[in-house]
Parts: structure tokens; sequence; C-alpha cells
């Protein structure tokens, strides 16, 4: 542990979430917007499925921690809504299989604590031909198509509603821009910098919306150790100084 105390945001899921601090991901973006106002951090796991994710929840967010998440973001259903193989081998989790899972995690994490706030994000779309394109000798072959993913971003949409979580519609979102299937994808699965922009976009559109007390949004937080030093560059009037802990030009782009 490291003082002072700062609200804890957890990102809790599969690839999407471990690869988030790769490439421009949304993880190290949400990382960078809450320097000096929450600790951002992974628990992502590559090739996760749901029905893994609910055998370590007591190990990944125990319910006896000194210190429980302010936020935990939560995605799990890309691997779930591949095809079965006939082995019976692989992450296909069946969709009322998942939807359950997803419940049991929603369920444990809304007993952590009063304050502990949950967004769900639901399963973004694929490039199917691309996948098609980069099939790997090493893999049989894995079914995944848009229309899965689709099923299972909205079993999740729906869970969601009913249990009163914020939700981000993934599948939806991507698709917005037109240029979704070339512009948000290393691979045609996970997300590039530019697909990672949209994912920060609405995470921050639901922290800003959100009636939460206090507000998660990062400008509502405050920013440790903002206040006014002698140490400070001074200005150029000569006597006064500029105080940099609230600067955001760094940023490529001004985040609302
Ligand atoms: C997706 O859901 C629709 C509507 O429930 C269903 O008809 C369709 O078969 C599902 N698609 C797949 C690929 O499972
Ligand atoms: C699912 O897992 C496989 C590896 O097992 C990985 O290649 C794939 O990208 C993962 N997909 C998502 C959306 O998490």
């Amino acid at each position: 542990m490291v003082g002072p105390k700062r609200p804890l945001f957890v990102l809790f899921g599969s690839s999407i979430v471990q690869l988030s601090f790769s490439n421009g991901g949304w993880g190290a973006i949400l990382s960078d917007i809450y320097a000096r106002k929450a600790d951002v951090i992974s628990r992502g796991y590559y090739g996760w499925n749901s029905r893994r994710a609910v055998q370590v929840l007591d190990q990944i967010f125990p319910k006896d921690a000194a210190i429980q998440p302010s936020l935990v973001i939560v995605y799990f259903g890309g691997n779930d809504s591949m095809g079965p193989h006939s082995s019976g081998l692989g992450p296909h989790v069946p969709l009322p299989e998942y939807i359950e899972n997803m419940r049991k995690i929603a369920i444990h994490l809304k007993s952590l604590s009063d304050a502990t706030r949950i967004i769900f994000l639901s399963c973004p779309p694929v490039n199917e031909a691309k996948l098609h394109e980069n099939r790997s000798p090493y893999l049989s072959e894995l079914v995944r198509t848009n229309e899965l993913c689709r099923n299972y971003s909205e079993a999740c949409i729906e869970l969601c509603k009913e249990m009163h979580i914020k939700v981000v519609d993934l599948w939806t979102a991507i698709q917005k821009r037109d240029d979704w299937l070339t512009a948000c994808f290393t691979d045609g699965v996970h997300l590039s910098a530019e697909g990672s922009k949209i994912v920060v976009e609405e995470i921050l559109k639901v922290l800003k919306e959100a009636e939460w007390e206090p507000s998660l949004h990062w400008k509502s937080i405050p920013t440790e150790f903002a206040e006014d030093s002698p140490c400070d560059l001074v200005a150029s009037d000569g006597k006064t100084t500029l105080n940099p802990s609230e600067w955001t030009f760094h940023r490529e782009i001004q985040w609302d």
C-alpha cells in the first residue's frame, strides 16, 4: 500500500481488460485521466470466460478486504460467445450460463460495500473477415461471428437493466463509426487505440451521468496535494507561482 488513500478502480475481465494498458488502450487512458485522483488497476486475464471468473471471484474480491473498490468495470463475453468445440473443451459458455455467471459476479461485487459502484461492458463486435484471415495453424477452428457477439451483448444489457447496473453497449458503440471494421481493432477482435477511445468516451459518459454520491467522474474527484506551493514555477510577474496540479494540456484529447 502507498498513501494517501485514493478511490480504487478495478478493471476485471478477459483479454480486452488485460491488453487495456497496451497500445494506447482504454485502461491506460483511464489511468491517465485519473492521475492523482484514483488508482486504476487491472485484473485482466487473457482468454478467460465468465465461468473462470466466477471460480476466482472470492480471491480477486475478498469480502473482508480492508479497502473495497469504489468502482469495478467488468468485461466478459467475447470468449464465452465463441461457438462450442466438439470436444467440449474451449472457452464457449452457453448463453444462459453466461447470464447466470454475470449475475453472480454482479451480486458478489454489490456485496463488497455500499459504496462499490459497477459498470459492465457488453461484448464488442468482431471483424469476421479479418478473423478468418488471421486463422492460426496452432488452434482448432474458432467459430466467432458478429451475430453471436450481438446475442451475448444484448443478454448482458438485459441483465444489467434487471439488476440496475450501469452498462456500456460496446457492440453498438463501436459500430457507430463508419470505418469501425478497419479502425477499431488490432486483429479483428482486440481493440486498437481508436477502439479504446470509444470505450473511454462511453465509460466517462456513464460516470458523468450517474447519480452516484460521491460522483466518480474525474472532474469531481479531488486532485491529490493540489494546494499552491512556493516551490511551484514562478509566473512571469516574478511574484506569484503557477500551480500545475490540474493541468491537462499534455493530453492529445481533452476528455469530458
Ligand atoms: C441470436 O439470437 C437470435 C434471437 O434470439 C436467435 O434467433 C439466433 O439463433 C441467435 N444466433 C446465434 C448465432 O446463436
Ligand atoms: C478470448 O480468448 C482467446 C484466447 O484463448 C483470445 O485470442 C481472444 O482474443 C479472447 N477474446 C476476447 C474478446 O476476450
